[in-house]
């Protein structure tokens, strides 16, 4: 969820400080990466719950998308309809060359109402996991991608003490179900998600946000309406909280099923690089990333989601130069961000990589389709250097529910029809499929 609007001005010192920057892995795309991956490297796709499965009725993110004032553009209603087309979805990651898919267990569908489980819902997922060993995908499973039971939110979300444990019971429940079938799993998406929508968010949006969930808790009579992706900044604090704790209690509630199983949390990380004297950029960095990347280094992988660079002189954040890729939103793409995301995260933690997400939100899928070889080429390099990354999964699969913004931006390798829900692979599908069947650049 890192790809808001553009708040920067541009400058005319801008594009001399970029390169001034010049980060590492630009530096090192100089050089040609060995195209070769390794064998067992991950090549797959990512989608998230509430993101393509529709109808998330007793979700959190449900009803705050749909009560008034709401500062989601539109509902997420039906979105992909993957909770009825998920076999065509894997069906579709397979004819793309792909061989590991991620996707996420809605905890709102498993425990409705609290302390009430439906092991109609846990069949479910066990047969999308059994889906993906048909054919020959690994499935990577994330326990909680931003939404919860509206129960929960309704009780303070991760504010509430009572969070972590809850989690970490309902983590319980899905690994016995199925965790002998996953590859990966991943306990939180994004849990620093907060902490960048702090830099980036202009005050009318956080006060969109607080009046969202103002109604909301007037609507069911209670407190306080905590979402983990949409909160007012007083919160974020608590919040981060209550989410660390959630995911150390998860991750020893997973660990208790199947010791053997790789879990750990995805980052969201914006490739932070430094422009002239006494930067803010190591500042940054710690606020943002760095209590997260201090718990990772009890894991056993940490997943990176790059979206963007930023770089930072000694007063804030610069803004991009003219001219260059911009994504939907008018934020500059630039490949290079994903390896220096990477290089920077596995520096600071010394626990094996994976790219759980990377992608661009764009009409323009020519622009994807350049933009995807040429960050691997940085990320291949990075490699060939000695980060030891697991696997490269995309975001997404298919154009899909984009938070508040609705369905506008399209972050997809497949368009969807949004009355027939067909899904139509676009030329961008191939380049990265063409890139996985060879396991080279
Ligand atoms: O769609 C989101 C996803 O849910 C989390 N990571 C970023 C994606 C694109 O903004």
């Amino acid at each position: 969820m890192t790809d808001f609007p553009s708040l920067n001005r541009r400058g005319v010192l801008a594009a001399g400080a970029m390169i001034a920057a010049a980060p590492v892995a630009a530096r090192a795309a100089a050089k040609r990466a060995n195209p070769a991956f390794p064998q067992g490297f991950l090549w797959g796709v990512a989608t998230a719950g509430h993101q393509v499965e529709g109808n998330n009725v007793a979700s959190d993110t449900w009803f705050v998308e749909n009560v008034q004032p709401s500062v989601f553009s539109e509902p997420s209603g039906d979105a992909c309809n993957s909770l009825e087309l998920w076999a065509t979805d894997l069906d579709l990651v397979k004819s793309l060359g792909l061989t590991s898919y991620r996707f996420s267990v809605e905890w709102a569908r498993i425990e409705p109402e609290k302390g009430l489980f439906s092991q109609a819902m846990l069949d479910h997922y066990k047969r999308i996991v059994e889906g993906c060993h048909a054919r020959g995908l690994k499935p990577l499973v994330t326990f909680n991608h931003f939404t919860a039971p509206r129960w929960f939110s309704a009780q303070g979300g991760w504010t509430n003490p009572e969070a972590p444990q809850l989690f970490a019971r309902y983590c319980d429940k899905v690994a016995r179900a199925f965790a002998d079938g996953i590859s990966i799993a991943m306990t939180l998406n994004e849990p620093n998600i907060l902490l960048i929508l702090k830099t980036i968010l202009p005050p009318p949006v956080w006060d969109m946000q607080r009046a969202t969930l103002a109604a909301a808790s007037k609507r069911l009579g209670v407190d306080k309406f905590v979402c983990a992706n949409v909160a007012a900044p007083e919160d974020v604090d608590a919040i981060e909280h209550g989410l660390m704790a959630g995911h150390k209690a998860a991750r020893a509630a997973i660990k208790a099923v199947r010791g053997d199983l790789p879990v750990g949390f995805t980052l969201s990380v914006i490739d932070d690089q430094a422009a002239g004297k006494n930067s803010m950029r190591d500042k940054v960095r710690a606020d943002l990333y760095g209590a997260w990347l201090e718990v990772a280094k009890g894991d056993d992988f940490i997943g990176v989601q790059n979206y963007e660079r930023a770089v930072w002189n000694d007063k804030g954040r610069l803004p991009a130069p003219d001219g260059g890729d911009r994504n939907w939103s008018g934020t500059e793409v630039w490949p290079g961000s994903l390896a220096g995301a990477v290089r920077y995260v596995h520096g600071a933690t010394k626990v094996p990589v994976l790219v759980s997400e990377h992608g661009v939100g764009t009409e323009d899928d020519s622009l994807r389709a350049r933009f995807i070889p040429a960050a691997l080429e940085g990320l291949k390099q990075a490699m060939d250097d000695g980060v030891p990354v697991l696997g490269y999964i995309h975001w997404s699969l298919m154009d899909n529910f984009e938070w508040i913004f609705g369905f506008k931006p399209r972050f997809g390798l497949c368009s969807v029809d949004r009355t027939t829900f067909a899904r139509t692979p676009k030329p961008s599908a191939s380049v990265l499929g063409g890139i996985a069947k060879r396991n080279s650049l």
